[in-house]
């Protein structure tokens, strides 16, 4: 960017998006630790913990324009302002936001389930199965260094490096840019099952936790009032004297306050029931409702129209008849 800032005289530019022939592929390792337990005392229960841990490198993602420009203006990225190039006068020519190899990202977390099949009695036969995954930590190493999720919110120790912008642990933040738009820490879903002679029915329960997501820019442009934390500041260790590391504010160099606002995207929970008759030729009829409370999406500032990510539910309940024949 030329020195003193710019202001961009027209607002519309050039944007190269989609292949890129020097693209590598992702490659990833993945460790598992898992434990299953059926105990003799209780008949029909199953439990297992599963911990895992991936590493993707050569992590491929995509930048829209205004990631890249923010990420080269505001964090000064080489990487980023690489992809930017520009006319004499200081207009953008032409930027580059294709698919792209950036560095390496480990995800950690945890999956539980428990099984339960209880005897039959004369009331039928009851069963339920309980899946919930959480993720612990989920970070990037964007510019190679082999530090994983560096957060410039992180004020270092006397002497250290200052952090470079990773994002942290993006667990629990809404379109952190580098794994997808919804980074929840827990996903749960119980299903119940009770069966009686040819009847049956079922009643499951969805849970995605809730998350946080940037609004700063909504803020800045003077729509503060679709933020749920409009007032949120963080400190950013500032290298006021130039030497590349952090020496205090004693030291020479400074903390300044960045506004930051945020919003609050709820957890969200959906129950789906049916009912379902097996007839007698090998045929099932089943009458259900998905989302039957009709629980609205929560809204994300950053989904298209800013209103609510894909991956929810789309609002109203969802009633169905099923008719399945088995020949
Ligand atoms: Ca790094
Ligand atoms: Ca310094």
């Amino acid at each position: 960017m030329p020195v003193g800032g710019y202001v961009q005289s027209n607002p519309q530019i050039r944007v190269t998006v989609g292949g890129n022939p020097d693209l590598q592929p992702e490659t990833s390792t993945s460790t598992n630790l898992g434990l299953d337990y059926r105990p003799s005392w209780a008949d029909g229960l199953e439990l297992s913990l599963d911990w895992w841990r991936i590493r993707l490198e050569n992590t491929i993602r995509t930048d829209s324009a205004s990631q890249v420009l923010h990420g080269c203006i505001l964090n000064g990225s080489p990487a980023l302002c690489d992809r930017i190039r520009r006319y004499g006068s200081g207009d953008i020519s032409t930027l580059n936001a294709t698919n792209n190899n950036f560095g390496s990202s480990q995800v950690e977390g945890y999956d539980f389930a428990l099984g339960y099949r209880l005897p039959e009695t004369s009331l039928g036969r009851f069963s339920l199965a309980w899946h919930s995954s959480y993720i612990d930590r989920q970070v990037h190493d964007l510019d190679g260094d082999g530090r994983f999720g560096e957060d410039i919110y992180e004020i270092p120790r006397i002497g250290e490096a200052l952090n470079g912008n990773e994002g942290g642990n993006t667990v629990g933040q809404y379109n952190a840019g580098r794994s997808g738009s919804n980074n929840w820490r827990l996903r749960s879903t119980l299903g119940t099952r009770w069966e009686l002679g040819q009847f049956g029915a079922t009643w499951n329960v969805r849970y995605y936790s809730s998350q946080e997501e940037d609004c700063q820019a909504f803020e800045d442009y003077g729509y503060g009032y679709l933020c749920s934390d409009t007032d949120r500041t963080r400190a950013v260790a500032v290298d006021a004297n130039g030497n590349g590391v952090w020496d205090g504010v004693g030291g020479g160099d400074t903390i300044i306050n960045r506004a930051q606002a945020q919003h609050h995207i709820g957890a969200t929970t959906y129950h789906d029931v049916s009912v379902f008759w097996n007839a007698p030729w090998n045929a099932r009829i089943t009458i259900g409702a998905n989302n039957v409370f009709d629980k609205d999406p929560p809204i994300a500032r950053q989904a298209a129209a800013n209103s609510f990510d894909p991956q929810y539910d789309v609002p109203g309940r969802f009633v169905y008849l099923r008719y399945s024949q088995t020949f």
